[in-house]
């Protein structure tokens, strides 16, 4: 059995960590069956980062090598036979999503002032005192030398909105009125853009960039979609 170790689910989503939602997405849309560990824990992560699996000795983490090792092991039924200009799109979308506004999500939960409340709540409420007033600003501290490590941190709000808007637009335009990402099949991309997606869509974190999207009624439409066929 595949074991998932993984965020507790939390603001009502699979996984409010769009990485971790994206692979229990790609685990139902191949029909693997999974078990979800959701022990959070980071410390004993490969790489610091969740999620990661174990399947029998095997340890994999990153969700895009744990998506590869299980097209290796398991066989491909998403993406075979996908054409190379549909897997060079996939490549960019995916980029897009997971390196571009992922980070831009991550300002709106984690630094800008009316979303954090909601998200130290969920991410932090349950924990008994003192760790529920200590963790909290630590965290908020770490993920704010991340931003600025990564180079989204250095700009304005204003400045992430519009970045993060432009990639809404991209793929409210890109998906158009398609079922899917890539056309008529869904494919593994689409594991990671329902994941994205609904985590900006559907956590309860209002911003300037959740407008944009809800704005675009397709994604919206996209996220109902996957949802009643991968989550019914
Ligand atoms: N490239 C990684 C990214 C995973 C990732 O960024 N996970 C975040 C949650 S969304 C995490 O574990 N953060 C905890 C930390 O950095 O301490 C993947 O695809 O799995």
């Amino acid at each position: 059995m595949i074991r998932v170790h993984q965020f507790a689910p939390a603001f009502g989503l699979p996984n409010a960590s769009p990485f971790c939602m994206k692979l229990e997405n790609y685990l139902r849309m191949a029909g693997l069956p999974f078990e979800l560990v959701n022990d959070g824990n980071v410390m004993k992560a490969p790489l610091g980062k969740l999620p990661w699996i174990e399947d029998g000795g095997t340890v994999v983490a990153d969700t895009h090598f744990i998506i590869e090792y299980l097209k290796k092991t398991y066989g491909d039924p998403l993406d075979a036979g996908m054409t190379a200009q549909d897997r060079a799109l996939a490549t960019a979308f995916q980029r897009l999503l997971e390196e571009d506004l992922y980070w831009a999500v991550v300002h709106t939960r984690w630094i800008d002032d009316a979303g954090w409340p909601k998200t130290r709540e969920a991410f932090f409420g349950a924990l008994p005192p003192p760790l529920r007033w200590i963790l909290p600003p630590l965290a908020r501290r770490g993920l704010r030398a991340e931003m600025r490590g990564h180079g989204m941190g250095r700009h304005s709000v204003d400045e992430i909105h519009a970045i993060g808007g432009r990639d809404i637009d991209a793929l409210a335009d890109f998906l158009a009125d398609k079922p899917f990402m890539l056309g008529a099949q869904a494919r593994s991309l689409d594991a990671s853009a329902y994941a994205f997606l609904a985590n900006l869509l559907w956590a309860p974190v209002d911003s300037p960039l959740r407008e944009r999207a809800r704005a675009r009624a397709n994604l919206e439409a996209y996220c109902q979609r996957m949802k009643a066929r991968y989550y019914a």
